[in-house]
């Protein structure tokens, strides 16, 4: 089984500094080793970081997008790297970084696809879904998905610098797990479009397990789509994972966001992962501990990892 992992050191779409160091951070605690360590039959391939550079400013400012220009270089290189590890019959994931570079990664997983073929299962805090008249703080972090769904494509101006990601997800492709914090706008949005959802409340009354299979009910129903994952650290409680730049109480416990994935693993259909958000720079040596080791077991589970051994 081939795995691809690209780094990507951004921290341009959120409003504190430091995902930029979440891939090494994750690397340097032993991550790559770790999943060879699964099963003699991976083949774990490190596509090292994603670089970028900025193309000249058209000059034209687009109001309350913060850092739009490296968003869109960032962007733009990460697509093409997940698509040349895709060519590679590898499972490309990506090592956030803030959670703008889904825009990046998703773009880039659907070069090669038709435009069903694709689910997202969208696990976070918040719902990421704000527009650049909605955002209240002009982060792009808060807005990836919908820059990526045909739904809200009139929500947004031309944006030359963001015409390679072509919006042609359905918003019927997504389903979030975990929401605890969203803002105005998008809870409008969410009403709007009837949006699939599972939040805090729900896990409280069904539980992780149900919650994950009705989710993927909603979005994958009979198996035949490619599932990918984009993982916000912030989806977990605080206690496990405060070295975030947005961390909201009253989330997943460790436990809940290695078994979802574990799930997600084992319905054969998942195909790729963002895992974003890690801050090393946030939080105390503990927490930065806490909240790397966390994001490894993540990994590790949508690699297939036993939590009672490996074979
Ligand atoms: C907020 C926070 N909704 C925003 N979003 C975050 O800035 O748009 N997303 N932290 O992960
Ligand atoms: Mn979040
Ligand atoms: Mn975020
Ligand atoms: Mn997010």
């Amino acid at each position: 089984k081939g795995i691809g992992i690209i780094g990507v050191p951004f921290d341009k779409g959120a409003g504190k500094v430091g995902t930029n160091e979440g891939p090494n951070a994750l690397r340097d605690a032993g991550l790559i080793d770790e999943i060879r360590d699964i099963s003699v039959n991976i083949d774990v391939k490190d596509y090292g970081d994603v670089h970028y550079e900025l193309t000249k400013s058209s000059g034209r400012r687009i109001n309350n997008l913060r850092n739009l220009e490296h968003v869109a270089a960032c962007n733009k290189a990460l697509a093409e790297k997940i698509e040349e590890i895709t060519n590679d019959n590898r499972m490309p994931i990506a090592l956030g970084g803030d959670h703008s570079i889904a825009v990046g990664s998703i773009t880039g997983l659907r070069r090669k696809m038709k435009s069903d073929d694709l689910c997202v299962l969208w696990v976070d805090a918040h719902i990421d879904l704000n527009t650049s008249s909605s955002s209240l703080t002009g982060n792009m972090h808060g807005m990836p998905v919908s820059l990526l769904v045909k739904e809200l494509r009139k929500e947004w101006p031309t944006i030359p610098i963001l015409e390679w990601c072509q919006a042609q997800m359905s918003l019927k492709n997504f389903c979030w797990i975990g929401l605890r914090s969203t803002d105005y706008y998008e809870k409008l949005m969410m009403e709007k479009y009837g949006i699939n959802y599972f939040d805090m409340r729900d896990i409280e009354r069904m539980g992780i397990e149900k919650v994950v299979q009705r989710a993927l009910e909603k979005i994958n129903l009979d198996g035949k789509k490619k599932l990918h994952v984009s993982f916000d650290i912030d989806a977990l409680d605080p206690l496990y994972a405060n070295s975030t730049g947005t961390p909201v109480m009253g989330g997943l416990t460790l436990r809940e966001g290695v078994f979802l994935m574990e799930q997600a693993y084992n319905t054969g259909t998942l195909s790729s992962l963002d895992l974003v958000e890690v801050n090393p720079l946030l939080g105390n040596e503990r927490d930065v501990e806490n909240t790397v080791n966390a994001a490894k077991l993540i990994i590790q589970a949508a690699c297939g990892s036993n939590r009672t051994g490996n074979l």
